[in-house]
C-alpha cells in the first residue's frame, strides 16, 4: 500500500492536479456505475485491474465508481477528462468516449505498480489516493511507428504493443507493413504479395529465410482491439519506394518487367521502384482498397520516402509518362504518382499521409511526416500541409539510446533519452500559423537491426515515454520527468517490458541535451 503522500508519478503529467486527504478502498465489492455511452470504458476498466486485483467490478446503478459521460462538459476536449477520487467514490468524466480511456489509464497508474501485474499479488483491497485532476492531451496526434517489414512481428505482440502505448495514453499506431525487405498485409487480388513478397531468402548473407504475413482476421482484430484502448491503427503501404518485395511478387510491377528480382536481402535504399505505367495505379488502387477495408482509420500513410529515380531515367514507359503528364523530368515522378494515390484515397474519404523528404515534396491534401529535420515540417506548415514532427534526430528509436560498448547492435548513431525528451513539437521560432499546422508528434521503430520483441521493446522503452510525455504535456520539466520515470519504471518492469530493468535512474554520464 502507498504511504499516503508518496509521490504519484502519474505518465504523462496531467494538465492539473490535487492531491487531496485519504484514499478510496478498491475491493471486492466496489461496483461500477456506467453511463449511456461509458461501457468501452467500464469494459477497459475491468481488463485492466480485475485480472491484477481479483476484483470483479460489476456494473450496479448505486456504483461506486461513476463513468460518466457528458458531451456538454467544458474544456476537456476530444480526449481530455475530469477525475475526482474521493474517499467514498470515484469520479471519472469526459464529453468523449476517448477521454474516459484515458481516465482509465491515470485510474490504473494512481495503483501501486504492483497492480498493473496480472494475477501476482493479492490484497484485500487497494488504495486510490484521493486526488482531482483535469487533463487532456497538449497535441491530438501521440504516435508510434512499427516497422514489421524488416522483421515480421507476431500479432500477439503487437496487442501487447498497443496496451503499452494507450498506458502512455498515445493514440496512434502506424504499421509499416511493407518494404523492400518484406510484404506483411494480405491482398487477396494478389496474393503473391505475401505467398513471394513476404519471404526473403536470408538476412545479410546468414543463410536464413525470414518471412511472415498477418491474416486479414488478426489485422481487423487487432484494429478493434485498439479502437477499445483508444488507439487509431495507420496502415502504412510504402510506394512508389521500398517496393522490392512486391516487385519480387509481380515482375511486370517494376520498370523492367522481364527481370525477375527477389526480396531484398540486404538493408538501405533500394534502386528497385515501381514503374510508372497505368499497371502500377491499377495495383496501388487493388492494394489500398483492401487495405481500405480491413482498416477503418480516416488516415492511410504511403510511404513516400527514399525513391531513387535511377530506374525511370531509362525506363521508356517512364519517360513517356514525363512526356504525357508534361513533368519537368522523372525526378517529378514520385510527386505524381503520390498525387494519384492521395486521390485515391481522398475520393473515399481518407487523408494520405506521407514521409517528407524536405517538407515541400508532397502534394496537396497530404499530411507530412518530416523525417530529416524538424524544419522540414516548417516549410511544410507553410505550404499549408498537417504535420506530425517525426524527424530522426529526436524520434527516431532505432539508434542506440547510450553512449559505449554493452548496447545490442543498432543503426549508426544515438538517440539518448534526455534527447527525444528535450526536444520541441514545434520549435521555438515558428510563426503562430505554422506551429498551428503542427498536429502530432510521431516516434518510428525501424527493425532492421531489432529482430525479437524483447529488443524492440528495449529500444522502444522508456524513450516513448518521454516522447508521450511531451506530446501530452505542456510542460517541460527534466528533473521532475526524471522523478516520476523512476517510479512508472516500476509498471514498466511489472508488465514485463523488457530494457526497463537495464535503464539506470540517473542518466549515464556524458549524456547531453539535444
Ligand atoms: C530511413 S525514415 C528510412 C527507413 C530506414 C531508416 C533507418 C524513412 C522514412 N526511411 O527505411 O529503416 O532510415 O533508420
Amino acid at each position: 500500500m502507498p504511504a499516503p503522500r508518496e509521490p504519484l508519478a502519474l505518465v504523462p503529467r496531467p494538465l492539473k492536479l490535487a492531491r487531496r486527504f485519504g484514499s478510496f478502498a478498491l475491493g471486492p465489492g466496489t461496483a461500477v456505475r456506467i453511463a449511456p455511452g461509458a461501457e468501452g470504458a467500464a469494459s477497459l476498466l475491468r481488463e485492466l485491474l480485475t485480472p491484477a486485483t481479483g476484483f470483479p467490478l460489476p456494473a450496479a446503478p448505486d456504483g461506486e465508481i461513476i463513468l460518466a459521460l457528458d458531451p456538454a462538459l467544458g474544456g476537456t476536449g476530444e480526449e481530455g477528462y475530469g477525475l475526482t477520487v474521493a474517499p467514498d467514490a470515484v469520479l471519472l468524466r469526459a464529453a468523449r468516449p476517448a477521454g474516459l480511456l484515458h481516465g482509465v489509464q491515470t485510474l490504473r497508474q494512481l495503483l501501486p505498480a504492483e497492480a498493473l501485474l496480472p494475477g501476482a499479488v493479492r490484497a484485500e483491497r487497494w488504495e486510490l489516493p484521493c486526488v482531482e485532476i483535469t487533463d487532456r492531451p497538449l497535441l491530438p496526434r501521440r504516435g508510434f511507428m512499427i516497422d514489421v517489414a524488416r522483421h515480421f512481428q507476431p500479432v500477439s505482440w503487437l496487442r501487447r504493443l498497443v496496451d503499452l502505448l494507450a498506458l502512455h495514453k498515445l493514440n496512434v499506431l502506424q504499421l509499416h507493413l511493407t518494404d523492400d525487405q518484406g510484404w506483411r498485409m494480405p491482398v487477396p487480388a494478389l496474393p503473391r504479395l505475401t505467398e513471394i513478397g513476404g519471404v526473403r531468402a536470408e538476412t545479410l548473407g546468414d543463410g536464413v529465410p525470414h518471412g511472415g504475413a498477418y491474416s486479414t482476421a488478426e489485422l481487423r482484430g487487432l484494429v478493434a482491439y485498439a479502437e477499445a484502448r483508444g488507439v487509431e491503427i495507420v496502415p502504412e503501404i510504402e510506394v512508389p519506394g521500398h517496393t522490392r518485395a512486391a516487385i519480387a511478387a509481380y515482375p511486370h510491377l517494376g520498370n523492367d518487367p522481364a527481370r525477375t528480382l527477389p526480396v531484398w536481402t540486404r538493408w538501405g535504399v533500394c534502386d528497385t521502384v515501381l514503374g510508372m505505367g497505368e499497371e502500377s495505379l491499377d495495383f496501388v488502387r487493388t492494394v489500398l482498397d483492401e487495405v481500405m477495408d480491413v482498416f477503418p482509420s480516416r488516415h492511410v500513410h504511403v510511404g513516400g520516402d527514399e525513391c531513387p529515380s535511377t530506374e525511370w531515367h531509362h525506363s521508356p514507359s517512364a519517360l513517356n509518362r514525363v512526356r504525357t503528364e508534361r513533368l519537368p523530368g522523372p525526378d517529378a515522378l514520385r510527386g505524381w504518382f503520390l498525387g494519384q494515390v492521395g486521390r485515391h484515397l481522398a475520393a473515399h474519404g481518407r487523408v494520405p499521409f506521407g514521409w517528407s523528404e524536405n517538407g515541400t515534396d508532397l502534394p496537396p491534401g497530404f499530411t507530412v511526416l518530416p523525417w530529416r529535420d524538424t524544419d522540414h515540417g516548417l516549410a511544410a506548415a507553410r505550404r499549408g500541409h498537417r504535420v506530425i514532427t517525426s524527424a530522426y534526430r529526436t524520434s527516431y528509436l532505432d539508434y542506440p539510446q547510450h553512449p559505449g560498448p554493452g548496447e545490442p547492435p543498432g543503426q549508426p548513431g544515438l538517440l539518448t533519452l534526455r534527447q527525444v525528451y528535450e526536444a520541441d513539437p514545434v520549435p521555438p521560432g515558428w510563426e503562430p500559423e505554422a506551429a498551428r499546422q503542427v498536429v502530432g508528434r510521431q516516434a518510428a521503430l525501424w527493425s532492421e537491426y531489432a529482430p525479437t520483441p524483447a529488443h524492440l521493446e528495449y529500444l522502444a522503452f522508456p524513450r516513448l515515454t518521454a516522447l508521450a510525455e511531451r506530446a501530452w504535456s505542456p510542460r517541460r520539466d527534466w528533473d521532475d520527468f526524471g522523478a516520476r520515470l523512476t517510479r512508472h519504471r516500476l509498471r514498466l518492469d511489472a508488465l514485463g517490458v523488457r530494457g526497463a530493468d537495464r535503464f539506470s535512474d540517473t542518466p549515464p554520464t556524458g549524456e547531453e541535451t539535444g
